[in-house]
């Protein structure tokens, strides 16, 4: 019988230990180049597997509705404060667990049953909670859209802001889940304040680069700012709202007890560990090589013929046309042939799409994840050439053969998490 307390995961569930060790390994051997993914430290995979994970703490720090929260209040009020010294905000509220939940609390706050957003289309880059008609953004509130120029494929803002005039939206939504270029957040505070709206800015994708100020903050100009926390600013999975004080009740109350019970306390405990490595100079230097590796893989894929949606990109992301009108692959294909060389990418709608979602002209690429391993300029020119490789010979045993080898010699050289086996061997030996 094993000891309930003491056990260790493999003796106590071999299935799901097998499983995470699989998943350690398949992080460490391939390539990971999923915009919104990243490697946490040990740090903040430690405190997101502590005991906290037992405690309830509805309320806030100080504020809780039952006993034993002292030391939730520690970890809660060091995230809070960590979290407003990063984007220099007036309030936060660490407790969503997901940027949709964040989301999901701004418009309970800001809005009215049946009122009017302006959000940018999810084909253009938006995202689901931003408007789409199968979400809660679509089903609770009427919505207009937005998006891309046809010739630019960048923001519109001339259209936005005729749209904001004909739609009189009592909230704005911007920031994307797949735009690779800058967003002029004090442009649409501008336009949103001409007709009378607020604005929520969703900076998921961006949050590391806002961080460091590598990217213009929304946080002057709109009154709500929600991010994940696990993308670029490199934590565990969760969310974020920044406000400014005056909203700061309502949007405390539109979390708990609005859309959410009890906080998940381990996790905002690993919130605050990451705001902590946020906060340090050295976070600042992998932000800007995010940014570098993102133009050095954008003139890889270019040089190779590959067309980049926008022609390139100004932060952690790109989106390459493999379709090519009909000429290549589809992003279905193309997502698939990659992974059978353990390159991993997801497939995405590029503007003006012809395809459907599931199958999708392009592809996402974002460096966060292989910045974190320590890759640089000469491993992302190497990288662009082995997916241009795939997507145009996706049926060649060959090519995939060389490149799951070059993949396997360059993940080789970035090491990083070991599984439990491995770190104990390392103990023992
Ligand atoms: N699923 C996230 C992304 O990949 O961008 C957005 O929610």
């Amino acid at each position: 019988m094993v000891n309930f307390f003491t056990a260790d995961i493999s003796e106590a569930d071999p299935l799901i230990s097998n499983a995470i060790n699989d998943e350690v390994r398949r992080q460490v051997d391939g390539l990971e180049l999923i915009a919104s993914e990243n490697f946490v430290s040990e740090a903040v995979l430690e405190a997101a597997g502590t005991v906290f994970t037992n405690k309830y703490a509805e309320g806030y720090p100080g504020k809780r509705y039952y006993g034993g929260c002292e030391f939730a209040d520690v970890v809660e009020q060091a995230a809070i404060d960590r979290a407003k010294e990063i984007f220099g905000a007036e309030h936060a509220n660490v407790q969503p667990h997901s940027g949709a939940q964040a989301n999901m609390a701004v418009l309970l706050a800001a809005l009215d049953h049946g009122d009017t957003i302006l959000g940018m289309n999810l084909s253009h880059g938006g995202h689901l909670t931003h408007g789409h008609p199968l979400n809660f953004s679509g089903i609770n509130y009427k919505v207009a859209d937005y998006g891309v120029d046809r010739e630019s494929e960048q923001i519109d803002y001339d259209a936005l802001e005729r749209s904001a005039e004909e739609n009189r939206p009592k909230l704005l939504i911007c920031g994307a889940s797949a735009y690779p270029r800058t967003i002029d957040f004090d442009r649409i505070g501008a336009i949103a304040r001409g007709v009378g709206a607020k604005v929520m800015a969703d900076i998921a994708h961006i949050a590391g680069l806002v961080a460091t100020g590598l990217h213009p903050s929304p946080v002057p100009h709109c009154e709500f700012v929600t991010t994940t926390t696990h993308k670029t600013l490199r934590g565990p999975r969760g969310g974020l709202i920044l406000t400014r004080e005056e909203f700061a009740k309502v949007i405390d109350r539109s979390v708990f007890p609005g859309v959410q019970g009890g906080p998940l306390v381990h996790i905002i405990a690993a919130k605050a560990v990451a705001f902590g490595e946020a906060l340090r100079d050295d976070f600042k230097t992998y932000q800007q090589q995010i940014l570098d590796n993102a133009k050095a893989l954008a003139d890889s894929l270019s040089g190779t013929g590959l067309r980049l949606v926008s022609g390139g990109t100004d932060n952690h992301l790109l989106l390459v046309d493999v379709y090519e009108g009909g000429k290549g692959i589809t992003g279905k294909e193309a997502e698939k042939a990659l992974d059978e060389v353990h390159i991993t990418v997801n497939k995405n709608t590029i503007p003006f799409d012809t395809q459907k979602p599931f199958v999708a002209s392009g592809i996402r690429l974002g460096t966060p994840a292989l910045t974190t391993r320590g890759m640089k300029e000469p491993e992302m020119q190497k990288i662009g050439e082995m997916i241009a490789a795939i997507v145009r010979e996706p049926k060649s045993d060959d090519v995939k053969t060389r490149v799951r080898e070059e993949v396997a010699e360059m993940a080789a050289r970035f090491p990083m998490y070991r599984s439990r086996g491995e770190r104990d061997a390392n103990a023992a030996g």
